[in-house]
């Protein structure tokens, strides 16, 4: 017998909901082509909590026609109000179904209810900020004599395909679609097989709040059957990816040898959080809290490298210890659980693996450094000093509740430390003296620069990757230009 394309699931606030299983083609959900299905597993639990359809290269060509279809349609030449009216309801489903939306994330994802509800608010502020762009993209008139009249207008680029982590499963979706949705292109997106359950509720969303069949397109999938075909496609115009920076790699060069499709990407990082001799002690150690446990550390830009100067080192390291002791670790959905458990088997072998190797590399644990339990995927904050800067646990994403900390002694020590990385993503700087703030966010290689805050998002204000952490940016105005292309016209006056 067939898997069902919906299956009720009871959530752990005692309501039932009809989780679809399907891959979402042309506004319906259907079963995979092979009608090969696999399962998504809780990471709190360690048990199964659904079979999904699994897309390969044939499920992505029909994905594919349908966007296309999708895009010769009026949805990408009609007035923007149009798209406008679909992102705002959308939105406002989003918050009508925000509870639902939230268990689903914890139970796919493992994070804590704490987690999925901030995510689930960002997910629907963000496709509100879209709405409101959509009648804001402009071009431009350029003068260049009485001969000519020349103008520009921004041109959505078509057929996207974009593909998604399981660390915020949901919110990166928004990311995705929202553009997409506000731009006028149409798209086919790959959640991770890990966490297939939110993209698909939202995906019936989608459909509610008016988008056109073939807009949006959600399959699950593997990475090499299912996202290979995507950033190889002839017909893809663009790919977005968010992941780590090696599969960014391969979807680069998938991109240059198809059809050289425009490409941004969204990678890893090993974020430096810097607290000086004049920071606030109570309101920094909150922003290193969250740096780094927040999301079980399973964020691209944790701040998983703290540097505190010298005057300061002693008290920000005890008191840190103390907070990160007090966190409440465990069941995802008991309501003042901070931290729920990383999303894969994979990944906690990954960070316990890297646990062993600061041990071996001669750190000092100074709290945590082991699994928590043995029953789900759970680690204890863990804090390692004594480290040196070629220690792979300094070097390397971990991607996980795992954090160095470091004394300095000058802001050009700790700025030449800071830069000292592959990546780029994001940084931190703790003090109250605004010249430091501002001189120290200046020098340092990196797309986001929180100061006396962190992770600190808002969809007005772009996120993305200097070096190897990405190309392009998400959110605010600058997304919008990875949609659309420049078309300049130039019209001569004189016969
Ligand atoms: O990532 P992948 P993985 C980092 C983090 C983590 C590590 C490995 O350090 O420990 O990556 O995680 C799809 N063509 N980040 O292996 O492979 C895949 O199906 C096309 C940081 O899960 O990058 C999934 O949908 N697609 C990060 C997505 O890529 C492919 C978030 C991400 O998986 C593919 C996640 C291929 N050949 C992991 N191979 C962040 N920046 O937030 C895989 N995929």
């Amino acid at each position: 017998m067939s898997l069902p394309l919906f299956v009720p699931i009871k959530l752990p606030n005692g309501t039932t909901y009809e989780q679809p299983t399907g891959l979402f083609i042309n506004n319906e959900f259907v079963q995979s082509k092979s009608k090969k299905t696999f399962g998504t597993v809780s990471p709190s639990t360690e048990e199964e909590i659904t079979q999904v359809y699994e897309a390969f290269s044939e499920d992505i060509d029909d994905a594919v026609e349908a966007a296309t279809a999708a895009f010769h349609s009026s949805w990408s030449t009609s007035d923007p109000q149009v798209r406008m009216k679909v992102l705002y309801k959308l939105a406002d489903l989003i918050d009508e179904h925000a509870d639902t939306l939230a268990h689903i994330e914890a139970l796919d994802n493992g994070k804590s209810l704490m987690c999925s509800k901030g995510d689930v608010a960002l997910t629907a502020a963000y496709f509100r900020s879209c709405a409101g762009w959509t009648d804001k993209i402009k071009g431009s008139v350029i003068e260049t004599g009485d001969t000519h009249f020349n103008y520009t207008r921004r041109e959505p680029i078509g057929v996207c395909g974009q593909i998604i982590p399981w660390n915020f499963p949901l919110l990166m979706a928004s990311w995705k679609l929202g553009p997409v949705l506000c731009t006028g292109c149409t798209t086919v997106l790959k959640t991770a097989e890990s966490t297939p359950l939110s993209a698909l509720y939202l995906a019936s969303l989608i459909k509610e709040a008016g988008a056109p069949p073939g807009v949006v397109n959600v399959v699950s999938g593997f990475g090499p059957t299912a996202g290979a075909p995507i950033s190889s496609h002839p017909k893809i115009k663009k790919v977005a990816f968010t992941g780590s920076t090696a599969t960014g790699r391969h979807i680069m060069k998938a991109a240059a040898e198809s059809n050289l499709k425009k490409v941004t990407l969204e990678l890893g990082g090993k974020s430096p959080n810097i607290v000086f001799d004049d920071a606030d002690v109570k309101s920094t150690i909150q922003h290193l809290v969250t740096g780094i446990f927040y999301n079980t550390g399973e964020v691209c830009c944790a701040g998983s490298r703290i540097y505190v100067q010298e005057g300061i080192y002693d008290k920000i390291v005890s008191e840190f210890k103390n907070a990160a002791e007090s966190l409440k670790i465990g069941d995802p959905f008991k309501e003042d659980t901070f931290m729920g458990a990383q999303t894969s088997q994979l990944q906690l072998d990954k960070i316990l693996k890297y646990i062993d190797i600061g041990k071996k590399e001669g750190a000092t644990v100074i709290t945590g450094g082991e699994r928590f339990g043995n029953k789900g995927y759970f680690i204890k904050p863990t804090i390692f000093g004594d480290v040196k800067e070629d220690h792979q646990i300094v070097r390397d994403e971990i991607f996980g509740p795992v954090v160095t900390i470091t004394k300095f002694k000058t802001v050009e020590e700790v700025i030449a430390l800071a830069n000292d990385s592959e990546y780029g993503l994001a940084a931190g700087v703790h003090t109250t003296n605004l010249s430091t703030a501002i001189s120290v966010s200046n020098k340092i290689n990196s797309g986001t620069i929180w100061v006396n805050t962190y992770n600190d998002f808002h969809p007005m204000v772009p996120f993305g990757g200097y070096s190897q952490s990405g190309i392009g940016r998400e959110m605010g105005e600058e997304a919008l230009d990875n949609y659309t292309q420049v078309k300049a016209v130039r019209i001569g006056l004189s016969q």
